[in-house]
């Protein structure tokens, strides 16, 4: 990939956490770019391509000071973070102060001084990047937690610029937001922005009234709108989804048929697979079904002889202090049921704790008779909608836990209150033995929802209300 320092003057920036590629360190003590092609980038590829785009983020690296480089027309713009930096603004503040408040408090927030001081340096750090390398009023979408603090900073710098930020983790009820020590300074960073979008219209409802009570905002045109400082703001849902169309294409392909076939065949043909996929995170309730599929095999209401379950679970903020506890937790449990109720050769939950590649994933959800999305608390979960995108074959069951985003969408999923391991048991003996027509007619239904709104609606209808106009040749 060419690098270069001389870039700039960009007409439309995305600025994440993360780059869309990796920096990695090899054995030898060289540095080399990787992909890390996502759902987002997928989506907005073709916007920042078409449009002197630019992508601002952190390498995923600590200490690596890199150039600005060009990839296929897209200019990335790395930001540096120290190793202070990656343990006090990421794993710190953002993950272990933000993300256990904004998920519920299902894990207890850390509250630091110094986590906090780390995270306004570095938001200052990313908006003086972005500062430099946008045109003049140029389009910045700022995307999720780790960033609430630049639109503000942004604006302070770059008040020509247009702003737009997303949050993709839900945004928490006022009671629990009220906790945060530095609450008032993170609502006014997000006013910094002209449009802030959120999953749900419960968050856009919970940061609207916060606005208001911390910052000094008036109510402006309907509800979708608030005034601070006479400058309007728009709030918004705008459920993010997934490239559904090439997930279909991909799980229909003879290679993703054969290794579905396969897998169950390793599997031992049971009758019925049951899985889970996520990262390995506390917010995702994989304790929940592990407990679910356990009572069920005590009470002999399913036999492991017919009925197995896979848990993939892809490594995840493994120096978080919550994350350590909560794999060994998991891990106990399944080696606590496999202890009673496998066989050599035949476990009962077969567990994955590896990333595997898409092509994989998409075999397994094609394999998989009932898939398990039990979340605590999830802003939307692609996981649910990946798995409809799979089943081509209108086959298969999703349970889906209320206190995902995806259940507002997914009405056809059969829900549940995670908390309730009796409701999550019915729920899943309920998918285990669903009428074959009814199975369908459920999966039809939320296979057009998820068909008919994939990740490029999802980012148009955000930069629509953002007034950035489509692409040139563009038909959406
Ligand atoms: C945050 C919010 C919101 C997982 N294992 C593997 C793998 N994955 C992919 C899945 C899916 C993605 O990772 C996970 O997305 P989720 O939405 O389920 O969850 P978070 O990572 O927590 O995402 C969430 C999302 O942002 C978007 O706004 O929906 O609520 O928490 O795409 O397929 N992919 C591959 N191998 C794996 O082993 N290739």
């Amino acid at each position: 990939m060419p690098t270069g320092s001389a870039l700039s003057d960009a007409e439309f920036v995305v600025v994440a956490n993360r780059l869309p590629v990796d920096l990695e360190k090899l054995p030898d003590g060289t540095q080399r770019w990787k992909r890390s092609p996502g759902g987002l980038v997928t989506a907005l590829e073709p916007m920042l391509r078409s449009r002197e785009g630019a992508w601002v983020g952190w390498p995923g690296l600590a200490d690596a000071e890199v150039e600005p480089l060009v990839e296929d027309g897209l200019q990335l713009h790395p930001v540096m973070l120290s190793s202070q930096d990656v343990e006090e603004y990421y794993e710190g503040f953002s993950n272990g102060t933000l993300w256990p408040l904004y998920h519920d408090v299902v894990a207890p927030p850390a509250f630091h001084r110094h986590w906090w001081q780390s995270y306004v340096r570095v938001n200052q750090r990313f908006a003086e990047v972005v500062a430099d390398v946008a045109a003049k009023g140029a389009t910045v979408w700022v995307q999720d937690y780790q960033l609430q603090l630049l639109p503000a900073a942004l604006r302070e710098l770059r008040p020509d610029l247009r702003i737009g930020f997303f949050l993709h983790i839900p945004f928490p009820p006022t009671e629990l937001f009220m906790q945060l020590p530095w609450r008032t300074r993170i609502v006014e960073g997000l006013l910094g922005a002209d449009l802030v979008g959120f999953h749900t219209p419960g968050g856009a409802r919970n940061f609207r009234w916060l606005a208001t009570r911390l910052a000094g905002a008036s109510p402006g045109h309907g509800r979708t709108e608030v005034v601070v400082d006479g400058r309007p703001v728009k709030l918004g849902a705008y459920p993010i989804s997934i490239d559904s169309a090439n997930l279909d294409r991909l799980s229909r392909t003879p290679e993703v048929l054969e290794r579905a076939k396969q897998i169950r065949s390793d599997l031992g043909d049971p009758e019925r697979v049951v899985l889970g996929v996520d990262r390995l995170d506390y917010t995702k309730g994989i304790d929940v079904r592990l407990r679910a599929f356990e009572e069920l095999l005590v009470e002999g209401r399913i036999d492991s002889e017919d009925t197995v379950m896979i848990q993939l679970a892809t490594p995840s903020r493994e120096r978080v202090e919550h994350y350590q506890k909560m794999r060994n937790d998991i891990e106990q449990s399944v080696g606590r049921i496999n202890g009673e109720y496998a066989r050599v050769g035949h476990p009962a939950v077969h567990y994955l704790h590896q990333a595997l590649p898409r092509e994989e994933l998409a075999a397994f959800f094609v394999a998989a008779d009932v898939m398990l999305v039990t979340p605590l608390r999830d802003g939307m979960n692609l996981v649910a909608k990946e798995y409809v995108a799979c089943r081509h074959d209108n086959g298969g069951a999703l349970v889906l836990s209320e206190f995902a985003g995806a259940a507002i969408e997914l009405k056809d999923a059969i829900l549940v209150n995670p908390h309730d391991t009796d409701g999550v048991k019915n729920a899943l003996h309920a998918a285990l033995t669903l009428d074959p027509d009814e199975g369908r007619r459920r999966m039809r239904a939320m296979r057009r929802q998820v068909m008919g709104h994939d990740v490029d609606r999802w980012a148009r209808s955000f930069l629509d209300a953002l007034g950035l106009p489509p692409p040139e040749g563009s038909h959406s």
